[in-house]
Parts: structure tokens; C-alpha cells; sequence
């Protein structure tokens, strides 16, 4: 299976399926643990100061022989240090979120790096591609955290269309029915950040992943659409304060002020309440802990079912 995948033939991967890479629990454990089980395990920079960054690659050096990449969170103030050290670790694979990485694709290419942005547009696909993207990450407003505007099944299709690149599909993901359905609009493999919360390797406080495990359908929120940059997370308390500012007219510096350092304050010391549990829509389908392993074979093993199932409903 996936012998002539062309993501897993251009990343030397056993299976089309990436981590995504989320800010504080993205860490090497989990990183290494889905490199390990075949698929691409992603470190999320986030706002990682660069030293803090360079020792969670080495970590992930000394854990796993296989492919793994780093994602710099754009936004962050360290970004331009980021990308140096990731430049000078020489990391196989860097996926960018919540902006243009087009200044940095140059150096990253000259030393063999994939560059594999998320674009959460047509428009921004096209313009990485022209820069020299090797493949793009579609990424639906199902997704968890920083977010875009158009969903998965509406996306992924129009950015395939647009593209002469691979596209991997992402939001809304976490099991093979999602899997099949991103090959089914013209992906090429899936990244899911979701599914990868509920795992053992990952590093998120006990109190997060019970938050997840709860969560119904309908249970995500999305703030921040006035400051231009919207979040997904679990409605709790903050998300309920945060809404009530917005609406009031808080301005800019008040409402980050209320969000600084709230993701944290979820994954690291379990405050639920008064924490951003970022999580995407698709966690009200998930029920149990397992190991990373477990996640990718059950992906990868379930596939022939649902093409069964597909094919009998054309029959
Ligand atoms: O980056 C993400 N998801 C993230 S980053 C993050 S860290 C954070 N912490 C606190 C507040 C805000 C963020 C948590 N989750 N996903 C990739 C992604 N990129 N989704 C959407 C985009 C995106 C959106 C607009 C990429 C580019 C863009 O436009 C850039 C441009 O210049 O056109």
C-alpha cells in the first residue's frame, strides 16, 4: 500500500498521514512517536524561543531514524531565529501556519528542505506554488486553533484544481472514512491534529484530553474573528468572557491580553475553564487513548472497508 503515494515517495514515508503540528503539545515525544509508526511527525515551533526549539529537534533526532518536520507558526516573534535554526538543523520537512512563508521558501529549498505550507485559500496556494512549495496542506475551518474560513470539503477540491503540487488535506480528520474521503477530493494524504491530542505519547495535561474525549459535536467556539486572526477551541469559561468583550467593543490590546498565555495554561496545568482548549470540530468523535501506533494502523486498516462500502453504493 502507497508504494506510488507521491508525498510518501517525496518524503520517504510509509503512510500519507502527517501530524499536525500544535503549539505547546507537538513536542518530540509525539513527533517521534508518529515518525516512528510510519506517518510524518511534525514539531510545532508555536512561539518557541529558538534555543527551546533546537533542543526539541535533537530530542527527535536521538528517538527516530525516519523523516520528521518542524512547523513554524508564523505569527510568532521569534519566527525569523525559527527558521534559522531549522535551516541550520537541517530539518527534512517545514510546514508553515497562519501566514505567507514565501521570504524563507529560497534558503529552506537551497538546502533540500520540503517546504509544505497551510494555505487556507486558493489565492495563497497559488502564490506558494509560483514561490516554489513542494506540496500545500488544505487546511478547513473544522481544524483546531488558528483558522481560515472555508471548510475541508470545499476547499481541498478547489486547491487540488488550482495546483500542479500535492495537496494534503486537513480539518476534520480522524479516522479512515476521513482518510478516504480527502483521497476521494484529490488529496494525496491527511494531516490530523485532533486524533493526535488523544494519543499516549502526547504530552497534554490529563484534564485537556478529557476535555477532548467529552466534547459533542457543537462543543467548539470560534473567537477572534475581530482581531483577524479567528481560533477554534472548546466553549468554556474564557471563551464566554472573551465573546462577551468582543461583542462589547474590547479593543485589540485587551482581548490579547486575555488570550496570552491561555493555550498553555490549558495543556501544561489542566485549567480547562480559564484556558483555550484548541481542538478541532471532529473531537466530538473521539472516544478513547491510544497509542500513536494504534491511530495509524487503525487509519491505514480501515481503508479497505470504506472503499468497499463506497463501491457498493455505486454498484
Ligand atoms: O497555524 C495554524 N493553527 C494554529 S497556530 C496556533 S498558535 C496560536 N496561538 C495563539 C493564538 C493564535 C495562534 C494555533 N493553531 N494552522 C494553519 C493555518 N494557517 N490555518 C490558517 C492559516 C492561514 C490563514 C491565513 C495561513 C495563511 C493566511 O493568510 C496569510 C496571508 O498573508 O495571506
Amino acid at each position: 500500500m502507497f508504494e506510488n503515494n507521491v508525498i510518501c515517495k517525496l518524503l520517504k514515508i510509509k503512510y500519507p498521514i502527517f501530524q499536525g503540528g500544535m503549539a505547546w503539545i507537538g513536542t518530540s515525544e509525539l513527533a517521534s512517536a508518529v515518525s516512528n509508526a510510519g506517518g510524518l511527525g511534525i514539531i510545532g515551533a508555536g512561539h518557541m524561543p529558538p534555543d527551546a526549539l533546537r533542543a526539541e529537534i535533537q530530542k527527535a533526532k536521538g528517538w527516530t531514524e525516519q523523516p520528521f518536520g518542524v512547523n513554524v507558526m508564523l505569527m510568532s516573534p521569534f519566527v525569523k531565529e525559527v527558521m534559522q535554526v531549522v535551516l541550520e538543523e537541517k530539518v527534512p520537512v517545514v510546514t508553515t501556519g497562519a501566514g505567507n512563508p514565501g521570504e524563507y521558501v529560497p534558503a529552506l529549498k537551497e538546502i533540500g528542505t520540503k517546504v509544505i505550507p497551510v494555505v487556507a485559500s486558493v489565492a495563497l496556494a497559488k502564490r506558494l506554488v509560483r514561490s516554489g512549495a513542494d506540496a500545500v496542506i488544505a487546511e478547513g475551518t473544522e481544524s483546531g486553533g488558528h483558522i481560515g474560513e472555508i471548510t475541508t470539503m470545499a476547499l481541498v477540491p478547489q486547491v487540488v484544481d488550482a495546483v500542479d503540487v500535492p495537496v494534503i488535506a486537513a480539518g476534520g480528520i480522524a479516522d479512515s472514512r476521513g482518510m478516504a474521503a480527502a483521497f476521494a477530493l484529490g488529496a494525496h494524504a491527511v494531516q490530523m491534529g485532533s486524533r493526535f491530542v488523544v494519543s499516549e505519547e502526547c504530552i497534554a495535561h490529563p484534564h485537556y484530553k478529557e476535555t477532548v474525549l467529552k466534547a459533542k459535536d457543537r462543543s467548539t467556539v470560534v473567537t477572534g474573528r475581530s482581531l483577524g486572526h479567528p481560533v477554534r477551541s472548546i466553549a468554556n469559561k474564557l471563551s464566554r468572557r472573551y465573546e462577551e468583550m468582543e461583542a462589547a467593543g474590547a479593543s485589540t490590546e485587551e482581548l490579547e491580553k486575555l488570550g496570552a498565555g491561555s493555550l498553555h495554561r490549558a495543556t501544561h496545568e489542566g485549567d480547562v475553564e480559564n484556558g483555550t482548549v484548541m481542538i478541532g470540530e471532529i473531537s466530538g468523535m473521539l472516544s478513547d487513548i491510544k497509542p500513536v501506533k494504534a491511530i495509524i494502523e487503525d487509519m491505514v486498516n480501515g481503508l479497505p472497508a470504506v472503499f468497499k462500502n463506497i463501491e457498493s453504493k455505486a454498484d
